[in-house]
């Protein structure tokens, strides 16, 4: 049971906090996932705790872009699987994209503790969970070098929430189209990806599915216009502008 009162005026946010250490205790969630949640909920906290109009427009795109890919995957990390589960399985159903587990802290206890939420969630098909169909990833180290063939390999656009600067440059120079959820509009994930989405994935991939429902009734022409039309350094510029302007209002009461 939560120790968390309803009433208290951070109850939200704490709430979050609370799931992915629920996650954690789980197996779902690597300790250092505790930490990237910090970070994020730091940055959240500057941007007011909501979905900005830079955070829906980069939403809209997102949706365009995955609607027109031929192969969208969606990678799947432990916080993930602890913060919205029920929501990204839903993203997939709704896009026509693929779930594929992919950890930075590799660990096969805990890819098969992930596995099984996604499972609970509805998940149908999983990659990269068969070593048959293992293969990796050039210009990348990092134990996300490790893709499935019929996955992230031969995907044309990426969806890669939470993640680190390295494997969004290695995936970009393979020629594969990524969209990201990152709070943090100065992170190398952020100014690298093609489409990044500043907001809490809590809220975000929910919104995301729902714009993909929506969207899916347009042509080809709309969507490539919509995607056209993007533009991720300006809508990194206008969040940067948003943090400022929070800054700036709530310093005049300091
Ligand atoms: O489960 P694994 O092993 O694959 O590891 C996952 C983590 C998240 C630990 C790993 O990818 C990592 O270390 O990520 P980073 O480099 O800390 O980057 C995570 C980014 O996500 C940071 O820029 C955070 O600001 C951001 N972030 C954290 N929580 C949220 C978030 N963005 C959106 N919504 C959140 N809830």
């Amino acid at each position: 049971m939560s120790l968390i009162p309803k009433s208290h005026p951070r109850a939200k946010s704490l709430l979050i906090r609370e799931k992915l250490v629920l996650g954690f205790e789980q197996g779902l969630v690597a300790r250092e996932g505790l930490l990237a949640h910090g970070r994020g909920e730091a940055f959240d906290y500057l941007l007011g705790e909501k979905t900005n109009k830079a955070a829906k427009q980069a939403i809209k795109a997102a949706a365009a872009q995955i609607l027109l890919a031929k192969l969208p995957i969606i990678s799947i990390n432990g916080n993930i699987a602890a913060l919205c589960p029920k929501e990204i399985i839903n993203l997939a159903k709704i896009s026509g994209a693929k779930v594929e587990v992919n950890l930075f802290y590799a660990n096969e206890k805990r890819k098969k503790n992930i596995i099984k939420i996604l499972k609970k969630n509805g998940a149908n098909e999983i990659l990269g969970i068969n070593p048959n169909f293992s293969t990796t990833l050039s210009g990348l180290d990092s134990a996300r070098r490790i893709v499935d063939k019929n996955g992230i390999f031969a995907a044309d656009v990426v969806i890669v929430p939470l993640e680190d600067g390295d494997r969004t440059m290695a995936l970009r120079k393979a020629g594969k189209i990524v969209i990201t959820f990152d709070l943090n509009p100065l992170s190398r994930t952020s100014q690298t990806a093609n489409i990044t989405i500043i907001d809490n994935v809590i809220r975000a991939v929910e919104l995301l599915s729902i714009t993909c429902k929506k969207l899916s009734k347009n042509n080809k022409n709309t969507l490539e216009k919509i995607v056209k039309n993007f533009n991720n350094k300006k809508n990194l510029s206008d969040n940067i502008i948003e943090i400022r302007n929070n800054l700036t209002r709530r310093s005049r009461f300091a």
